[in-house]
């Protein structure tokens, strides 16, 4: 089938799930040549390759999806409120069909280079299908949450029974009946897989370095009357979505924690609480992770519950063993997370002063001793966020320098979306850019219009050259820090912070904002003819 492919395009752009869906679709609207490289059988990235059981949406599905075409949001019917994966991956395969995106796709590719000549203005992007491809974009579409990570935990590879990771689950599933399992990881994954491994498993040990915070998300199913309602009000919640800082159809909170008595604050969180999902974090208070009184409130609040739902106290002192402030890490919400600790074949193991010491033929032990024997071992220790998947691109960019060498005190990306030294790259959701806080497909859908807008100013202006300069890139990195200074965002380890991997630079990796502000700039900077970015038409670009 290669072949028959162009190897001189427009635009390729790596990756097919959300961000790469659309890219190709507007890509194509436009007329620009494209290629799209997956390495997966399929579209969906996130929704392809994380199976594992419970794995839901944690955004409300009349928001979590595209918002661009009126034909594709009425034809398709949301089953639930918080839909699960294989619903959001049959999405996207409806999106993808509805709009005959696949033939333009090389699934089972992998890209594994992509390399600027500066003297012909492309980019060469190779695949480990022995491909080589011209373009003169690159658009990377490849998530934030796309590679995978585990600890090196010393023994694994004697270790004689099973062992997955969420982000990597097998396609037939795994069937636990009878088998002593070990999850390690209490983030969003480990939080919604671990009622699900328990209703099957013989017996299921949490293995926890971290206790988080987790509000009950009150999934249910959609009627036809809630739908239709969601669709007449669509225009009224997408003003709010867009003027949400999470990209959410959320009324703003509008009091400081501190402002209300005792009473009402409990009040307004019991409201909240009913209603389940990301409400309680980000519409509750305006001060949770600027205050760390006010954060007191909220945390100490869950724990209460935590402590209400849980009946054995050792289990729930070992969920309360809290070490950082609330919404500080990525909040999870969880369906009967907690009460699932109250079933006999379900135990927790706080592994925060006690870590695993190394893993033997048949289970793990601990730094002190304990030895716990398992079948099988989940790893839902999360990903190299953020920049893991576009550094393992390898791409090297002017002068021979490589992105991974530019960015190793941490990312650079001029308005989340460009970085300089690497001209005609575009990063769909990219680092620095408020993506990681953010109702994903709202940013999505915002990044990809606002690349198609400068490859059409280019085109009208005759540029071959689109590239971030260095003195607004280096502003636009000192923001991004700036902003969270003083938040309390930057007093934990977590994977906006850059930091949930030993060796990376811990550098806040988002724009913190919120994405109304975000927009406003992006679309300032569109509007203004790109200040910030050197175009180059042939003529400049070789006198320069
Ligand atoms: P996360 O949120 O990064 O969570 C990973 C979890 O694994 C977290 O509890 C970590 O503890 C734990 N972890 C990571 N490494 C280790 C080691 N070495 N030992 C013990 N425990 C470890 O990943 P998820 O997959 O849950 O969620 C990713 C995103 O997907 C989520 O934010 C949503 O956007 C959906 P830590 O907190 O680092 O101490």
């Amino acid at each position: 089938a290669y072949s028959s492919r162009a190897t001189e395009v427009d635009a390729v752009v790596i990756g097919a799930g959300f961000s790469g869906l659309y890219m190709l679709h507007r890509l194509r609207e436009q007329g620009y040549s494209t290629r799209v490289f997956d390495a997966a059988k399929g579209v969906g990235g996130t929704w392809y390759w994380n199976r594992y059981p419970g794995a839901r949406c944690d955004s409300e599905s009349h928001y979590y999806c595209y918002s661009f075409s009126d034909e594709i949001r009425n034809e398709w019917k949301w089953s639930c409120r918080y839909p699960a994966q294989p619903e959001i991956l049959d999405y996207l395969n409806f999106v993808a069909d509805r709009l005959d995106l696949k033939k333009d796709i090389d699934f089972n590719t992998r890209v594994t280079a992509g390399t600027y000549d500066e003297s012909l203005h492309h980019w060469t992007i190779e695949t480990d299908t022995g491909e080589s491809v011209r373009a003169k974009f690159l658009i990377t579409a490849v998530g934030n949450t796309s590679a995978p990570a585990r600890p090196n935990l010393p023994g694994l590879d004697t270790f004689a029974g099973k062992v997955y990771h969420t982000a990597l689950w097998p396609h037939e599933g795994v069937d636990f009946t009878g088998k002593r399992v070990g999850l390690i990881g209490t983030g969003s994954s480990g939080i919604q897989s671990t009622p699900m491994i328990a209703q099957q498993a013989d017996h299921l040990t949490v293995f926890q370095r971290t206790a988080n915070y987790s509000v009950p998300a009150r999934n249910h199913a959609l009627t036809d009357e809630m739908r239709r309602e969601q669709n007449e009000k669509f225009a009224e919640l997408r003003a709010l979505t867009l003027n949400s800082p999470i990209g959410m159809p959320f009324e703003l909170p509008e009091k400081s924690a501190l402002e209300l008595s005792s009473e009402e604050r409990t009040a307004m969180l019991d409201k909240l609480w009913d209603k389940g999902g990301f409400r309680f974090m980000f519409t509750s208070f305006t001060d949770i992770v600027t205050d760390p009184a006010a954060n007191e409130v909220v945390a100490g609040y869950i724990e209460d519950k935590i402590r209400s739902t849980v009946n054995d106290p050792a289990k729930a002192d070992v969920l309360c063993e809290f070490n950082h402030a609330v919404g500080t890490k990525r909040p999870p919400i969880d369906t009967e997370y907690y009460e699932t600790f109250n079933r006999d074949n379900v135990s927790i193991v706080s592994i925060r002063k006690n870590p695993i010491r190394e893993v033997t033929a048949d289970g793990l032990t601990l730094e002190n001793g304990d030895h716990h024997e398992l079948d099988a071992i989940v790893f839902a220790t999360g990903f190299d966020t953020v920049t893991g998947s576009i550094l393992k691109l390898n791409l090297t960019g002017r002068n021979g320098q490589t992105l991974a060498d530019k960015w190793k005190d941490g990312p650079r990306a001029y308005l989340g979306l460009a970085s300089e030294g690497f001209p005609n790259l575009f990063m769909i959701t990219g680092p620095q850019s408020p993506a990681i806080l953010v109702n994903f497909p709202v940013c999505i859908e915002k990044h990809v219009d606002w690349v198609i807008d400068a490859m059409e100013h280019m085109k009208r202006t005759g540029a071959v050259e689109m590239e971030a300069t260095a003195q607004d890139e280096a502003a636009w990195v000192e923001k991004i820090s700036a902003d969270v200074e003083g938040t309390l965002m930057t007093s934990t380890d977590s994977w906006y912070m850059n930091s949930n991997i030993p060796g990376k630079p811990k550098v806040f990796t988002a724009y913190f904002p919120g994405m109304p502000s975000y927009s406003e700039i992006i679309d300032e900077v569109a509007a203004n003819g790109y200040p910030g970015f050197n175009l180059r038409t042939h003529e400049t670009a070789e006198a320069a």
